[in-house]
């Protein structure tokens, strides 16, 4: 099975899918839990440029590809290999960032963003994608609070991520079997609870 998580910067994505990798392995399940960019020595030296903030000169188009590049690398070194092994794959982040940020936030073509995502993910794409929505004002309280250095693509202003966020919003109109939209300005666990739910009735059954 393959699941990712998506949403803003700081909507509580990386707390949600590190919860749910240790509810599935404290019952035995093998998984792999990766995050975008990132995940193989090549993928991480791409995050690495990415999100340097020396390097606000960047194109948005090698913005785009080294996004790409890096995930290219992390489906075709890690992800599919772990999915021919039946091991459930969590990915902090997948091609719906791409759509999300590149795509409606910076403004590229979003039918040349959907086909390069295409490329690089050789057509794979998550069974189930959890979007966890929070309002951006939220957003930035909880930045405020855990006094977290932002990194160049958090320089990118509030403007930027409304853009992003409407872009999310249309990815679950658009895809509402795959992409599950939930409201992360809940508490943790009930959050993590409409999670559970989803994931725990595809899990295989076992016998015995
Ligand atoms: N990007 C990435 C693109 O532009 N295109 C792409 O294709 C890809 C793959 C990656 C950056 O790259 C961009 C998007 C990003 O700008 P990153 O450093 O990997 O950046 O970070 P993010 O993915 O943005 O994730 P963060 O770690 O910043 O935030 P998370 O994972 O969304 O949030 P999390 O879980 O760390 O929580 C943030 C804070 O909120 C609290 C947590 O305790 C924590 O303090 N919190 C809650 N508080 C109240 N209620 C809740 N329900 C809460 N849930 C969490």
């Amino acid at each position: 099975m393959f699941i990712s998580f998506e949403g803003l910067d700081g909507s509580g994505k990386t707390t949600q899918a590190t919860l749910l990798a240790d509810k599935l392995r404290s019952q035995n399940h093998v998984v792999e839990f990766f995050r975008e960019p990132g995940g193989t020595e090549i993928s991480e030296r791409i995050r690495e440029i990415l999100l340097d903030k020396k390097h606000l000169g960047m194109s948005q188009i090698t913005e785009l590809f080294l996004f790409s590049a890096a995930r290219a690398q992390l489906v075709s070194q890690v992800i599919k290999p772990a999915l021919l092994d039946s091991t459930i794959v969590i990915c902090d982040r997948f091609v719906d960032s791409t759509t999300a940020y590149q795509g409606y936030g910076r403004g590229l073509r979003l039918g040349a963003v959907k086909t390069i995502n295409t490329v690089a993910t050789y057509g794979l794409l998550p069974e189930v994608t959890f979007l966890i929505d929070v309002p951006i004002d939220e957003i930035i309280e909880r930045r405020h609070k855990s006094g977290v250095a932002i990194d160049r693509m958090e320089s990118g202003g509030r403007e930027f991520y409304e853009k992003v966020r409407q872009g999310y919003l249309e990815l679950a109109k658009e895809e509402p079997k795959r992409v599950m939209l939930l409201d992360g300005s809940r508490p943790i666990d009930v959050v993590q609870d409409d999670i559970w739910k989803e994931v725990s009735a595809r899990l295989p059954r076992r016998k015995g």
